[in-house]
């Protein structure tokens, strides 16, 4: 795993309902991320809050979409410091703000990878699969998009920037996923994104079902970008979030996911996102994240040998 990390903050909330994932980069300083990761033996450069570049003036006839030039003004720019910060060396970890970073941080690493020619993977760690179009979104919460925009679903053209490659939504692997909405179902089924439901995980448990998508990473010499939205976690254990779903991920379940890609090796760039400090309890949140990061990069009780594959 490259050494060299890259925290990128992304204080963005014109992508969900609530207010308070502006202050999510910040809980998750305060939490100790970067000392945390230094402390595990990376060369950590937290390069401060990315701001938006919103001088467009797109529109879209659904009517209901919220913020549509704030969050395309965003996924710009985060396109730009995650291109940048992945050709200077590093391993860009997005710290957000709601789930619409990953429409700047996706594009940035897949573009990335495409010109080293590998192909780019997604694990996708929510309760909602994101997979709204522009023309499906009820809520017009552009934080229940980016899947759809990544993988180049209809729709997005001439508002969201083109991507000069998408993700194939053969490569998209979710995991917790127990809210999804009508017109979702119908287009992750029909353009085969793997989704691992709650229930999935309940009867196979997590080992079997991540062991199988990493193997498909690394026979394809796949890049692998992780995003970890806090909802993907049970309430009881991370109720930072505005968009709570009861009978999500435990802990267990959580950090096991994370040592699995640690041993791994293959993972290349990470979103944490959707921590709303305003909903904390005392910091719990924001330190269950930089822990599950830890875990990610490294962090485990015994020292044991890497697992075989
Ligand atoms: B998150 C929702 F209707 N699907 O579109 C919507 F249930 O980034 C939720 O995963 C989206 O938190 C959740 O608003 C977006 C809703
Ligand atoms: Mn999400
Ligand atoms: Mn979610
Ligand atoms: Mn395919």
């Amino acid at each position: 795993m490259n050494t060299n990390l890259s925290l990128i903050g992304a204080p963005v909330e014109t992508g969900a309902s609530q207010p308070g994932c502006l202050m999510g980069p910040d809980a998750l300083r305060t939490a100790g991320m970067a000392d945390t990761l230094r402390s595990l033996g990376y060369e950590v450069r937290d390069h401060g809050n990315a701001g938006s570049i919103a001088d467009n003036d797109v529109s879209h006839d659904n009517d209901a979409i919220r913020n549509l030039r704030e969050t395309v003004g965003w996924s710009r720019s985060l396109d730009d410091i995650g291109y940048r910060s992945a050709t200077e060396g590093n391993l860009p970890v997005f710290l957000g703000g709601d789930h619409s970073i990953s429409m700047g941080s996706i594009p940035a690493v897949t573009r990335y990878a495409a010109g080293k020619g590998q192909p780019q993977f997604v694990l996708w760690l929510d309760a909602h699969p994101d997979f709204h179009t522009l023309d499906s979104t009820r809520s017009g919460n552009l934080h229940g998009t980016p899947v759809a925009y990544v993988t180049g679903q209809p729709g997005f053209e001439g508002v969201f920037p083109a991507l000069p490659v998408a993700v194939d939504a053969h490569n998209v692997c979710m995991f917790g996923i127990r809210s999804v909405d009508e017109r979702e179902r119908e287009n992750l089924t029909r353009c085969g994104v793997t989704v691992h439901d709650m229930r999935a995980i309940d009867e196979y448990g997590v080992p079997v079902l991540l062991d199988a998508f990493l193997e498909r990473v690394r026979a394809a010499n796949g890049a692998l970008h992780v995003s970890l939205d806090v909802d993907f976690l049970d309430p009881t254990i991370a109720p930072a979030v505005g968009t709570t779903v009861p009978g999500g991920a435990t802990f267990r379940e959580a950090h096991l996911i994370m040592e699995m890609l640690h041993d791994s090796a293959l993972v290349s760039s990470l979103d944490v996102v959707e921590l709303n400090p305003f909903l904390d309890e005392r910091g719990r949140t924001a330190k269950l994240m930089v822990d599950l990061v830890a875990s990610l990069f490294g962090k485990r009780v015994m020292d044991r040998p890497t697992r075989s594959y």
